[in-house]
């Protein structure tokens, strides 16, 4: 899954695509390049990031969406109004980071289009998530957190094989936290359904470099914990840097499956 954020602020490619023309041939490129899906987002999440209202995420995504239109899409939102549009306009999957907490319209509009749905784990909300997140245990919490929120969507009428489930890596979560989470991953696909991990760019990999600042990581640290993720069991990778991540899936599947 290829990363296309038409954003001003996000994390590591905030304002590169927020003129629509960019951000199109920036997700023409991911496709090329192998992507099976791009994720177009009109709001950041990243920890600290304010929100905006649906209709400047509207006026963000829906120029992308239409000059898109028939490619393989999903919108990154938490809202009902956006992901409606969204899925008007042909996209497939809906990658909601508050896992249908956020908006209580949207699970009906998903069920409506019958759409795929990615469920995300935070902790907190975006403004104050990384003021120092607690866990008892951050992987059986986030297992039971994932498995809650996969039954409300199926009471909701979305179809079980169409929902996959993210860790969250990075959303109210140490770095330690986030490499247990990818460590244990067999924890999460013991769910049964596709897991998806967002590691790309995030700020962990670039503080095990030892920059305790850092706010993002290297494009080679990125691939590197992809492709872990991968072995553990992780389906579809959000990442941000398609090529160099497909050269290396590929290379990782050749040899798993030698
Ligand atoms: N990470 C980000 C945004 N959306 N969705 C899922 N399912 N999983 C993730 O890990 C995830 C996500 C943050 O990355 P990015 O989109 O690059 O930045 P920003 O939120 O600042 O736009």
């Amino acid at each position: 899954m290829g990363v296309v954020n038409v954003t001003p602020d996000s994390f590591s490619d905030g304002g590169v695509n927020l003129e629509a023309g960019h951000a199109v041939a920036s997700a023409r490129q991911q496709l090329d390049q192998g992507a099976a899906v791009v994720d177009i987002g009109g709001e950041s999440t990243r920890p600290g990031a304010d929100p905006v209202s649906a209709e400047e995420e509207l006026r963000r995504v829906v120029p992308v969406l239409e000059a898109l239109e028939g490619a393989p899409v999903s919108i990154d939102t938490s809202k009902s109004e956006v992901a409606a549009r969204a899925l008007e306009l042909g996209a497939e999957l809906v990658n909601d980071v508050t896992a249908l907490r956020g908006d209580r319209e949207l699970a009906g509009v998903v069920a409506e289009h019958d759409a795929y749905l990615c469920l995300m784990h935070m902790l907190g909300e975006p403004r104050t998530m990384q003021a120092d997140p607690r866990y008892d245990d951050v992987v059986s919490e986030v297992v039971r957190f994932l498995d809650e929120r996969l039954s409300f969507a199926v009471s909701q009428g979305i179809r079980e094989e169409s929902i996959c489930l993210d860790p969250g890596i990075g959303f109210g979560k140490t770095v330690e936290h986030n490499f247990e989470l990818l460590r244990r991953l067999g924890e999460l696909t013991a769910l049964g359904r596709p897991i998806l991990v967002g590691i790309s760019r995030k700020s962990s990999l670039g503080k095990i470099m030892g920059n305790q600042d850092a706010k993002t990581g290297t494009t080679a640290a990125s691939v590197g914990a992809a492709v872990l993720a991968y072995e553990r069991g992780a389906s579809i990778l959000r990442v941000h840097d398609v090529r160099e991540h497909v050269e290396a899936l590929t290379a990782a599947r050749a040899v798993l499956n030698a």
